[in-house]
């Protein structure tokens, strides 16, 4: 049932680890949710009926990209990203400032906004929390992003405490330009590296301003696993229990299950699609490289017992010579294998929140993993 309005409604809980529905126009989402990245209107290697079929409720979009190319008026006189990609689901956008700061040349950040480089032609550009907003709108993104500003990992305090405080204040600005838009959400994002104290004030800030949702941001940005999670569990119990809870660009399927365990609703990550382009299958029994030689002449399938006609239906031997030959196929089906992981993945952590063994189920799939029966 979608609804006119965006709601988020905890059906199950299971220690920490968060069983739940988001409600609006476009559909349901079911949590908690991976989503596939589709950067520039595409999931890359894969067609979009095959990325439902899979399971998955939302996709990702990029400002930065396609603000760049084709152009966030474009894409709105084109009849929006919908209707422009084929994908009438829910689609959450990023806000663009992680995206200038690892892609494009010349950037500056100031209290206004970013200035920056294009990584495609050089040409000069401005962002402010304001005009990533609207151009989120232009695309008709349904779940869009505060502008903020990551600090990777490892950095000093100060530099910490002033991109944490900066992205509050841009949060505040992104949340006057979003206005009242009852079927569509804008979320904030917390940002405070590795430091519990700037967490906090960062996650306090943003509950104080009632977003409809919340994400984690500047993890997975060059720390240990273990400061992530640490983080998380400094994060977490201070955000509003009834909003979602997203965390940025993360991760393994290692992260996404001790995520969950911390609380965590949302995930996106280019690991499956990137991985899958290099010839890196992910299958219950752990990784496989099919570059490696040792599968060249190996009749079994990735896995038989999957869903997936990619897991089911090819020879190791098979996948081997295409990604040898750097062949499409290749990359187009260990995409869809890996993105059938994934989405497999996340209905079993669902489940088993659900059964109330999401501890069980956790640790009998890092088994698995660790078996290596493959
Ligand atoms: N902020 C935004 N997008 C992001 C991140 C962030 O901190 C991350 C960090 N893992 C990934 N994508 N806006």
């Amino acid at each position: 049932m979608s609804t006119q309005s965006f709601e988020f409604r905890l059906s199950a809980t299971d220690g920490n680890a968060r069983r739940g529905t988001i409600s609006m126009p476009r559909g349901e989402i079911r949590t908690p949710a991976f989503m596939p990245v589709g950067t520039g209107g595409t999931v890359k290697a894969m067609y979009m009926d095959q990325v439902r079929d899979l399971g998955a409720d939302i996709i990702l979009g990029n400002t930065y990209h396609l603000m760049l190319r084709p152009g966030a008026e474009r894409v709105a006189r084109l009849g929006g990203l919908h209707h422009f990609a084929r994908w009438d689901r829910p689609i959450l956008t990023d806000s663009g400032g992680f995206q200038v700061m690892s892609l494009s040349a010349l950037r500056k950040i100031t209290e206004q906004g970013v200035t920056f480089q294009s990584h495609i032609d050089g040409s000069r550009h401005e962002m402010s929390p304001e005009r990533s907003i609207e151009i989120q709108g232009l695309l008709g993104s349904d779940i869009q992003m505060q502008l903020d500003e990551c600090v990777r990992l490892p950095a000093s305090e100060d530099e910490i405490a002033r991109a944490m405080e900066m992205s509050l204040r841009w949060a505040e600005r992104c949340k006057t330009q979003f206005g009242d838009q009852p079927g569509k959400a804008m979320f904030g994002i917390v940002q405070g590296g590795d430091v519990p104290r700037l967490r906090e004030q960062s996650a306090k800030g943003l509950a104080d301003l009632d977003l409809k949702g919340y994400a984690v941001g500047g993890l997975a940005v060059g720390e240990p696993q273990q400061v992530m999670l640490d983080m998380l569990e400094v994060t977490c119990p201070l955000l509003p229990a009834e909003k979602p809870r997203y965390l940025m660009g993360v991760g393994t399927p290692d992260d996404i299950l001790k995520s969950v365990a911390r609380g965590i609703d949302m995930f996106d990550c280019v690991m499956p699609t990137r991985a899958g382009r290099h010839g890196l299958a992910f299958t219950r029994h752990g990784k496989i490289n099919l570059k490696n030689a040792r599968h060249a002449e190996d009749h079994r399938p990735l896995d038989e017992e999957s869903s997936c006609p990619a897991a089911r239906d090819y020879s190791r031997a098979y996948l081997h010579h295409l990604v040898r030959s750097n062949e499409i196929l290749g990359m187009m089906l260990i995409t869809w294998n890996n993105l059938s992981y994934y989405q497999d993945l996340m209905a079993g952590i669902r489940g088993a929140i659900e059964a109330g063994d999401f501890q069980a189920f956790s640790a009998a799939t890092q088994a698995a993993w660790e078996a290596g029966d493959i």
